[in-house]
């Protein structure tokens, strides 16, 4: 994002121009949900953590190295860095404001998302100061700048008087925000924890080695709470590895050491912990971007995953142990406690509340910061990594036996359900893996029995025309021994019972002839999965076969057309016009030498599905649902007079894609 004057502002000759300007802080207070998630008492700690985190990235960037976290009382706190104190100049825009004024009363105000002032900053957080500001009955703030020092108050928002300077400040500098969140935004829900802030700020602490954070807090507000004190300073030059040390040290240890290291790689930083737990306890995965929590993780905790199952299969082939390649991260990582930190220079971040880690880079980076040392760390001590190595293993082992239990149990249970005895069935029990082909009429089926591959790929022939559920009576629809034939070979219970996990095969696909009859079955199937199953709908399980209407030969080519237009096209294209081409039309799959039906409609690796998904997705957003039943019924209900309706009402639409 470039700056308003396109004046190239390097981080340390910072002026007002760097400041983008977007919008004012009324929807702030009108819907502070969008802002801060919420108006509960989490809500109210997210405005410490957004004046905490500009004071953290002030240090981050290297100019401050002290932050004071003073609990006034439980509705007011003050924070103050010792940093270059903000900017006091006034912003060429509003020649009648101070930078402060416009960076305390903008939405979005601040060149920190441009990357300009901040090498690695919260980014997306530091627009927090005007929210919290917003969110205030009244906030200060203070600035010791240039030898001199100012004040500036506001109130919901709105200055109450400009930026005064108010004396001197000979040796010190820096920026100081005091507030009082609004009891008509938070109502009771207004009162500080000391509990919350101390965590917070300790948290913080770890995060950075080079910043020492001075906590103070009212006794008053510490009554029972033994463990947080009314003074500490928090400094943790050890880093991530006294944090790992106080997160675990209460709990069951496998090794005694952590791996703990901190990398820079092209100008970005890496820090990690990790410890691995007795079986009986809970570990943990904590990870943070740029000194805020990510606490959906992302694409860093998938790099530092990748990084630590790779090198434990890597010291197993050193080793020899053949069983180390079958290990998955989750082995690996199992009753792990990790703290994982890393600064980026323009993280993006992902989900409602920003909490997810999406920067692609992140994870090649970070696997790469750890990869070579978890390497040089396991082979240091080859008893510590055999041991980490055999625990990895006898998870992958447990993970494959229940594995194994599940598919024996799936295939007894289906067994118990008299499966329908036309039901083809395929060999493997990977559910994920495995489709079912509905086809109509016995020859069909047989021809699809040839052709399939008996390992993933079932067929169930279906006779005649399927009961049109959109107008038939509940009696009729549980008494109907197709569709109940159809439930049992899914393995699940059609309407409100229906359980995704229960289905017996990945994909559930309708295979019926390329002519009208065949188009018919398909929407009445449709109409069934839709009303029975919608949830299977939905999940994208259910497809459309498209078998070839004609076949094209000329000479040794042979090329095959869904229908009339594409028969067309591919005449046209694909066939030298000189000579006479073949053209013969399928009647029905059955006609279909099975060879021809594999490549042509089964075999995945040269077939065509049509993926049946909800119509007007994206148009109607949630009554999706009403949208959708209204237009089975119009199509396929009692009413003929509705079906004739939207037939008359979109025959253009038909007749245009026909291009007729
Ligand atoms: C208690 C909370 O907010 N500290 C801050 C600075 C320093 C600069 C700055 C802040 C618009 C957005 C660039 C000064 N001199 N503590 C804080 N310290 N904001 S907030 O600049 C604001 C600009 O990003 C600063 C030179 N460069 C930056």
């Amino acid at each position: 994002m470039s700056d308003l004057f396109g004046t190239a502002a390097s981080s340390d000759s910072y002026d007002a121009s760097n400041i983008e300007v977007l919008e004012g802080l009324e929807p702030v207070r009108h819907r502070p949900g969008m802002y801060i998630g919420g108006t509960d008492e989490r809500a109210l700690h997210h405005l410490a953590a957004e004046i905490l985190d500009n004071a953290m990235d002030e240090a981050v960037a290297g100019h401050a190295n002290r932050i004071d976290f003073i609990l006034e009382s439980a509705t007011t706190l003050t924070i103050r860095d010792n940093g270059r104190g903000m900017p006091t100049g006034k912003h060429p825009k509003f020649p009648e404001k101070s930078a402060v004024e416009v960076i305390m009363t903008t939405l979005h105000a601040g060149g920190k998302f441009s990357g300009k002032s901040y090498a690695t900053s919260g980014g997306l957080h530091g627009v927090g100061a005007s929210v919290v500001n917003a969110l205030s009955s009244a906030l200060t703030v203070e600035i010791a700048r240039e030898k001199l020092l100012y004040r500036q108050e506001f109130s919901r928002g709105a200055p109450v008087t400009a930026l005064n300077e108010i004396g001197t400040a000979p040796n010190r500098r820096g920026t100081t925000v005091t507030f009082t969140p609004d009891t008509e935004i938070f109502g009771e829900n207004a009162k500080f924890r000391a509990a919350t802030l101390y965590r917070m700020a300790r948290s913080k602490a770890y995060l950075f080695a080079g910043v020492e954070i001075r906590w103070r807090c009212d006794p008053a507000l510490l009554a029972s709470n033994d463990t947080v004190p009314a003074e500490a300073s928090l400094h943790f030059p050890g880093g991530l590895a006294d944090a790992l040390n106080d997160a675990t040290q209460d709990k069951g240890l496998m090794i005694s050491t952590p791996f703990a290291e901190l990398a820079e790689l092209d100008g970005q930083k890496f820090e990690w912990a990790i410890t691995w737990l007795d079986a009986s306890e809970d570990g943990f995965f904590s990870s943070y971007c740029n000194t805020v929590p990510t606490p959906s993780g992302g694409t860093h905790e998938t790099g530092f995953r990748q990084a630590i199952v790779r090198a434990l299969r890597a010291f197993g082939e050193l080793v020899g142990n053949k069983k180390a390649a079958d290990i998955s991260a989750d082995d690996a990582l199992a009753n792990s406690a990790v703290m994982l930190s890393v600064f980026l220079r323009d993280p993006q971040f992902q989900g409602q509340t920003k909490d997810r880690l999406v920067s692609a880079d992140a994870t090649r980076l970070t696997e790469q910061a750890v990869r070579d040392r978890f390497d040089h760390w396991l082979s240091s001590d080859t008893a510590r990594a055999t041991y980490l190595l055999e625990t990895a293993i006898d998870r992958a082992e447990e993970r494959k036996r229940r594995k194994k239990e599940k598919e024996v149990a799936r295939k007894s249970a289906t067994r118990r359900l008299r499966l329908p005895g036309k039901l083809a069935d395929c060999t493997s029990n990977d559910s994920e893996f495995t489709e079912l082909f509905l086809v109509e009429g016995d020859s069909a089926g047989g021809s699809a029995k040839q052709a399939r591959d008996r390992k993933t790929q079932a067929v169930l022939p279906l006779r005649g025309k399927i009961l049109n559920v959109a107008s038939a009576s509940s009696e009729k629809l549980t008494a109907n021994q197709e569709l109940s034939d159809l439930a049992l070979a899914l393995g699940v219970k059609p309407g409100k019972d229906f359980k995704l996990d229960d289905l017996r095969y990945g994909r559930i696909i309708i295979m019926t002839d390329a002519d009208v009859d065949g188009a018919h079955i398909a929407a009445l199937l449709m109409t069934y999965f839709y009303r029975e199953m919608p949830n299977l709908v939905e999940a994208g399980r259910l497809f459309l076969a498209q078998p070839p209407l004609y076949r094209l030969t000329q000479g040794g080519k042979t090329e095959y057309a869904l229908d009339d237009e594409q028969r067309e096209t591919i005449l046209a294209k694909n066939f030298d016009k000189r000579s006479k081409v073949e053209i013969s039309r399928f009647k029905g799959l059955g006609e279909m030498p099975p060879a021809q039906l594999k490549e042509t409609t089964m075999n995945p690796a040269s077939r065509r599905l049509l993926r049946v998904d909800l119509p007007m997705r994206d148009s109607v957003g949630a009554d999706l649902r009403r949208h959708t039943d209204q237009l089975v019924n119009t199509l396929m209900g009692k009413k003929a007079e509705l079906r004739f309706g939207y037939i008359r009402d979109h025959a253009d639409d038909v007749l245009a894609s026909l291009d007729v």
